[in-house]
Parts: C-alpha cells; structure tokens; sequence
C-alpha cells in the first residue's frame, strides 16, 4: 500500500501525444508509476488538484507535490521528472537546440499528427464519448473540423512527411536525434508520433526508414 502511495502518478488520456512523451519518459527511468485515464472532454480531477489552475493534460501527482506545465515551452513537467529521476535528457549543452526542435516537433510535427489521429476518432474513442469529443474538438477547432482534417487527410499526410525530414536527416547519422543516447527530444517527436500511429490506421512514411528504425529503438530503450 505504501508502496502504491509513493508512485508517481501520471493523469492522462492514452492518446495525448503530451502524455505519451511523459509516460514513455517514466517507462525509459524504469520506476514504478500509475496511470489515471480521464476521458479527454473531462477535467474534473486536475482541476480539483490543482486547487483550479489548471485542466489540462499530462498532470503529475508525485505525494503531495502536483506538477503540470501551463506554459507552451518550458518543458515543466519533463524537467521535473528529469531532476528527480536523475535521467540527463536535458544536458546544459544542448538546451538550445533542444529548444529550438521541440518548438518545431510541438507544432509542425504536432499539428499534422493529432489532425490525422482525430480524423480517426470513431475507431478509439468510445461510442458514448463520441458526442462530446466532436463537441469539445469543433469548439476548439470550429464547425466541421474533423470531417475536414478527414478530406484534407493526403494533404496533411504531406506535411507531417515534410515536418519529418529533418529528423530523417539527422538519424541518418546517429542512433538518437542529437548523438548516441536519447534526450528530450527524442521523446518529444516519439509522442508526437504515437499520437499519430494510435488510430493503426497510419503508419511512419516508408520514404522515411531511418525514423522508422529509429522509432523502434524508442519504443523500447531504457535508461
Ligand atoms: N505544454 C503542455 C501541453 C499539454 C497539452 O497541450 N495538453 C492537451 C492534451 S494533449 C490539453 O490538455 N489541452 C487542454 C484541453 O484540451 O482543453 C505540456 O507539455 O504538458
């Protein structure tokens, strides 16, 4: 029970890409952690933690301590697991070009991605969530967005494959993004990714097989 009480405890959906960076993050520490699903249109339980600063996921419970990042690029969450689990994915030589890609991963890999996977949302999303899912998408993103996304789908396709080549590029001569062991970074385009695949209605673009390897290698690489 003790042992339950200390976990760090990751509040989520399964097909967040934000989430999915901070819980292959956890995965690549090698702790004991649990995961809280909410259904994507509900926020109750963050916004009671968080004393109603926040509804937005990933949320971090560790004891008393609840972390969460309300910002578009700090990164709060991530560093936070990176200080107390000692992991070094964001080593001071590296901050600025960490800097520069996950804005870029957060926003051209990112838009394309979850576009694609939302298209999808009947094949993940539970029928009697559907309703309020398309409700909380189209009021975020306008009337129509999502049987838009679908129609535009070879469109955003080329984008998220264009977004990619840089990342292609430099894979092309190393194991990780930015050298021989996996930083930030990488866990950042790998949610993204996830994000994408989650729908299994796509896969990564065959005309981008060192992404390919690469992703393979991130699925399962720990510290
Ligand atoms: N910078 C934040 C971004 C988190 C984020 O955008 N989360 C989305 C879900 S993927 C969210 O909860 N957005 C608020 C909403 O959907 O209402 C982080 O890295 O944790």
């Amino acid at each position: 029970m003790a042992e339950i009480l200390d976990m760090i405890e990751l509040i989520q959906f399964p097909w967040s890409p934000f989430c999915i960076v901070q819980r292959r993050i956890l995965e690549f520490a090698g702790v004991k952690f649990k995961t809280t699903n909410l259904p994507p249109q509900t926020r109750d339980l963050v916004w009671k933690i968080t004393k109603q600063k926040y509804y937005g996921v990933p949320t971090l419970r560790d004891g008393t301590k609840i972390i969460f990042d309300d910002t578009d690029d700090q990164q709060i969450v991530a560093k936070y697991l990176d200080a107390k689990l000692k992991l070094g994915l964001f080593p001071a030589d590296r901050e600025g070009v960490q800097s520069l890609l996950w804005r870029h991963i957060e926003s051209e890999v990112e838009g394309a991605a979850f576009r694609l996977n939302d298209s999808q949302y009947r094949d993940f999303v539970k029928p009697a969530e559907q309703l309020q899912y398309l409700r909380f998408k189209e009021r975020k993103f306008g009337r129509g967005c999502i049987d838009q996304w679908r129609r535009d789908e070879k469109l955003w396709l080329q984008k998220l494959t264009a977004a990619l080549t840089p990342y292609e590029q430099m894979l092309a001569h190393s194991e990780f993004l930015l050298g021989e062991r996996p930083l930030f970074v990488d866990f950042d385009l790998f949610g993204m990714l996830e994000n994408f695949l989650f729908s299994e209605n796509y896969e990564l673009p065959k005309a981008r097989p060192h992404l390919r390897d690469w992703h393979a290698r991130m699925k399962t690489v720990r510290r």
